[in-house]
């Protein structure tokens, strides 16, 4: 083999290489062309390289500069190209992964608390301001605490099974939530003084202003000397505070087996302020709560002296004060979960 020849291919190669660099667009085809020319066991050139010693002594100082050169030259190339491929990738990717920050962002929908229970809640505050705590009972009651150690009599209509849902012979669905007042006392002497929020149950069929399902919220204070006007002062101080300082608060005689006297209580109207409107049927007043002193067979129950102890109850609904305070006329809408109704409340 001539040196001439030998030189020759090597030119031819690295002609060869040249024209092959225009294909070179990415990390693979890179990769390829280095592999063909350079890599140690079968590159192009590493091959021309291992047959330096087959040509005569005298040409083999030539032909090593110009391999040299070539290899020097091919590896200069393509770390310029890798530069540049580096270059063409990482602009690809921060186009392919642009973030438009001026887009407007994903509506987050989160949770809210239900009407009744914000009004549950309100109410609950202004009645802790006032020092009362919160109690809570079994919603499947026996008859004795939702009915007898109540002063109902035997015989009396609001046991019947019409009126109550019964669950077994002496286990019902609490209606009211008064239970709960008899086992805290049960469980204290007095002073007493608690709130009972809660679902209540009754057989009554559905109408804008019935559900067999809703929540009463009852308030009982036991101590020595409390009269029909500590009674008179609390509610007119929690309809203030609950509709607003010009709500006017009067009590109507009537009657409830566990207190004695007892009271129907009317609020001035929160909507015409007294007037006469659609909500209070012209007559100015709307009836809100049942009233009265605790009756003092109660106390027989209970384990407490009536000679030294008397009190005050008071319930009525949470739905009714919803349904008041945000004017809805249609108890249903409650308890029928449609989010068109339910997110106007957040
Ligand atoms: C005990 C003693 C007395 C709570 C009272 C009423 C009158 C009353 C109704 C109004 C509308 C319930 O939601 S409603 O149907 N409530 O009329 N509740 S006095 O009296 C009690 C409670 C517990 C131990």
């Amino acid at each position: 083999m001539s040196s001439s020849d030998g030189i020759g291919r090597l030119r031819a190669l690295e002609q060869q290489f040249e024209s092959e660099c225009v294909s070179i667009v990415d990390h693979r085809s890179l990769e390829d062309t280095r592999a063909r020319y350079l890599s140690r066991k079968s590159g192009l050139l590493t091959i021309e390289l291992q047959n330096l010693g087959k040509l005569p002594k005298e040409q083999r100082a030539e032909f090593g500069r110009v391999a040299n050169q070539i290899k020097l030259k091919i590896e200069g190339a393509l770390e310029t190209l890798q530069t540049s491929i580096d270059r063409r990738e990482k602009q690809k990717t921060l186009e392919r992964e642009a973030l438009d920050v001026t887009l407007p962002g994903n509506r987050r929908r989160t949770g809210h608390r239900h009407p009744l229970t914000i009004i549950r809640k309100e109410i609950e505050d202004i009645f802790i301001s006032m020092g009362y705590t919160v109690e809570d009972g079994p919603e499947v009651e026996s008859t004795y605490y939702n009915f007898e150690a109540l002063n109902f009599p035997a015989g009396h209509p609001a046991r019947d099974p019409r009126d109550t849902f019964y669950v077994a012979d002496n286990l019902i669905l609490r209606t009211h939530t008064s239970p709960v007042q008899v086992r805290t006392m049960e469980k204290m002497q007095p002073p007493v003084r608690i709130i009972c929020p809660g679902r209540v149950f009754r057989r009554d069929a559905l109408d804008p202003t019935h559900s067999p399902m809703f929540h009463q919220v009852e308030c009982l204070l036991v101590d020595e000397g409390v009269t029909f006007a500590d009674l008179k002062g609390t509610l007119e101080r929690f309809h203030k505070e609950f509709f607003s300082e010009k709500t006017k608060t009067r009590l109507r005689p009537s009657f409830f087996p566990f207190v004695e006297p007892g009271a129907e209580v009317d609020v001035s109207c929160v909507f015409c302020d007294g007037s006469g409107c659609r909500v209070c049927k012209g007559t100015g007043w709307v009836e809100v709560m049942g009233a009265g002193m605790v009756h003092p067979n109660l106390y027989g129950f209970v384990n407490y002296d009536p000679e030294k102890y008397t009190g005050f109850a008071f319930g009525g609904g949470i739905d009714r004060y919803t349904l008041l305070k945000y004017n809805i006329n249609e108890i249903q809408l409650f308890f029928q979960n449609d989010l068109r109704f339910l997110e106007q409340f957040s």
